[in-house]
């Protein structure tokens, strides 16, 4: 079997009804990286931040997994541990596909992160009320969220499974964004075969050894049928 590090990002579940970022009507659209997406934006208007991230928490009530997300979890099983799932994305479609051991380097919508204690708590509701956290009972609630300046989650655990693939792929990401976007040099370096699946090249596009381009809900399938025979 080959070991796997697929790294997926907001395009695998566009086709969900998720928004992407950067993307024309993307959830950035109305609203500046830097009024939202870091620590200070947070400091300085924690009201703005709250609302923007209450209403993508409650909207994942709305969506649901796509084939690509299913695929993914039909990847996993057939893998099992020789298969990394690294995902960008703070939403939990991935694991209501049925994959069980995803890497959330960015965060995630549901859950809570207690500026007091430290301590990560699950989370469905809103935050912008100021509810306790359930560990130490102070008022310090913040999204659970990977901003820019902040240190992504796991990167041990993710270079590690760099260090050792066999085969980086991927998936609905526009390259972007370190240290995500640097995967693909890294895997390579290391003697990783690397392939992108995204609808449109990405910003690294020509660092990849093969990429397709398409929609995730087909192009996943498609790669993951014929990998898995
Ligand atoms: C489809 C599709 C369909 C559409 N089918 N495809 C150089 C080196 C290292 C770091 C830096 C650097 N220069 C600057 C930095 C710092 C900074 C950074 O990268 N800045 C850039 C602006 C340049 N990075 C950081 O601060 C990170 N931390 C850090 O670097 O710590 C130090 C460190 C050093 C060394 C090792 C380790 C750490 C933190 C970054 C945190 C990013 N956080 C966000 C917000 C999370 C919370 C939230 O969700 O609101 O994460 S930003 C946002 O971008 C979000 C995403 O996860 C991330 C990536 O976006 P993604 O997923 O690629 O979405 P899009 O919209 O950009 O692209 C979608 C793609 O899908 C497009 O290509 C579409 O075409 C495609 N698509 N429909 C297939 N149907």
């Amino acid at each position: 079997m080959t070991k796997t590090v697929v790294l997926t990002g907001a395009g695998v579940s566009a086709e969900s009804g998720v928004p992407t970022f950067r993307d024309a009507r993307g959830l950035w659209e109305g609203y500046q990286v830097d009024e939202v997406a870091t620590p200070r934006a947070f400091r300085a208007r924690p009201d703005i931040v709250h609302a923007f991230y209450d209403a993508r928490r409650a909207s994942l009530e709305t969506v649901e997994p796509n084939p690509a997300h299913v695929a993914l979890a039909r990847l996993e099983a057939g893998l099992g541990d020789e298969l990394l799932l690294v995902t960008q994305n703070v939403d939990d479609l991935h694991e209501r596909a049925g994959s069980t051991g995803v890497l959330h380097m960015h965060g995630q919508l549901r859950s809570a992160l207690c500026v007091g204690c430290d301590v990560r708590s699950p989370w469905t509701g809103p935050l912008g009320d100021g509810p306790d956290c359930p560990a130490c009972g102070a008022p310090e609630l913040r999204p659970d969220v990977v901003w820019f300046g902040e240190l992504p989650y796991e990167m041990d655990r993710i270079f590690a499974a760099l260090d050792e693939a066999e085969l980086f792929v991927s998936i609905g990401t526009s390259g972007a964004v370190y240290p995500a976007a640097g995967f693909v040099q890294y895997a390579a370096a290391r003697g990783a075969r690397t392939l992108e699946l995204n609808i449109e090249p990405s910003e690294g596009t020509h660092w990849f050894h093969e990429a397709r381009h398409g929609p995730a809900s087909v192009l996943v399938p498609e790669w993951i049928d014929r990998l898995l025979g």
